[in-house]
């Protein structure tokens, strides 16, 4: 770790809003990747955020505010990430089903897909289920990616398998979940194609579901 990661670590668990994009591009100028700062500052800053939280030490405007400071770094460097914007190597639907608004890792699994050369449809977060596939129909993707971190709106990704069997898609079309409620367990449960932890983990798992199509 650095000064400079450690100090945007602190803004954004304290929410230091006006400094997170300053302390964004210190760490940039001091040589850090814009992959590095993602997951090992703007991330991990959320992680203490949401320990602080579940110990009733943070309640949720301070969340909130966390979560709008880390976005002035994110802005900043997402794009870096996804310089391979518009590619041909693949269509993905992306998005945060209906009910839910977390929308942070679901942005970043999108600008490490863009990057990788892949048309991304990012649908955005609290997004119904059956719109998400009518997308992926008009665009004929390859793959639909969901992501949701509750626990509540889990049975969406439990309604997509269901509506592509009835549809007589499943298998043509791959669904990759994703986000803090999901699991392997229930990847495999549901009939999803592919769960991975992360988003580094999400873009390669794309790439190899592309691969072998
Ligand atoms: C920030 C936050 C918020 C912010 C969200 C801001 C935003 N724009 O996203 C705000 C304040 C709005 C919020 C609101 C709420 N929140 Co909240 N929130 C969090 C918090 C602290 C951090 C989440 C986060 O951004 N993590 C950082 C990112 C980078 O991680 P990530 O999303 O998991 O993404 C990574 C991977 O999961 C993966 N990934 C993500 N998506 C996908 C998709 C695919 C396809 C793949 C393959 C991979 C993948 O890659 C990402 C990067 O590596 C979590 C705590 C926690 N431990 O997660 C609670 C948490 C998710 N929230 C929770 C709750 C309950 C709520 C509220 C209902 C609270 C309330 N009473 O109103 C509301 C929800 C309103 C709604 N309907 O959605 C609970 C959910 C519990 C549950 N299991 O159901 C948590 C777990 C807190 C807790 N311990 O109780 N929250």
């Amino acid at each position: 770790m650095s000064a400079e990661l450690d100090n945007l670590i602190d803004i954004v668990v304290t929410g230091k809003i006006k400094e997170a994009k300053d302390a964004t591009q210190k760490a940039l100028d001091a040589g850090h990747a814009p992959i590095e700062i993602v997951f090992d500052s703007l991330a991990a800053a959320m992680e203490i955020v949401g320990q602080k939280y579940a110990a009733k030490q943070y309640f949720l405007p301070q969340v909130l505010l966390s979560a709008n400071t880390l976005y002035q770094g994110l802005n900043l460097v997402l794009p870096m990430l996804q310089a391979g914007d518009g590619g041909d190597k693949g269509t993905v639907v992306l998005g945060v089903v209906e009910g839910d608004v977390h929308d942070i890792g679901k942005n970043i699994c999108k600008a490490l897909l863009t990057g990788t050369g892949m048309k991304v449809f990012d649908m955005g977060k609290d997004v119904p289920i059956k719109d998400m596939l009518q997308k992926a129909k008009d665009e004929n993707a390859d793959i639909i990616a969901e992501s949701t971190l509750m626990t509540p709106t889990l049975d969406a990704m439990k309604q997509m398998e269901k509506m592509l069997k009835e549809e007589g898609l499943k298998g043509k079309m791959k669904t990759m979940i994703g986000g803090g409620a999901t699991s392997k367990d229930f990847a495999d449960q549901i009939g999803a194609d592919a769960w991975t932890y992360d988003a580094v983990e999400c873009s390669k798992v794309a790439q190899q579901i592309i691969a072998a199509r």
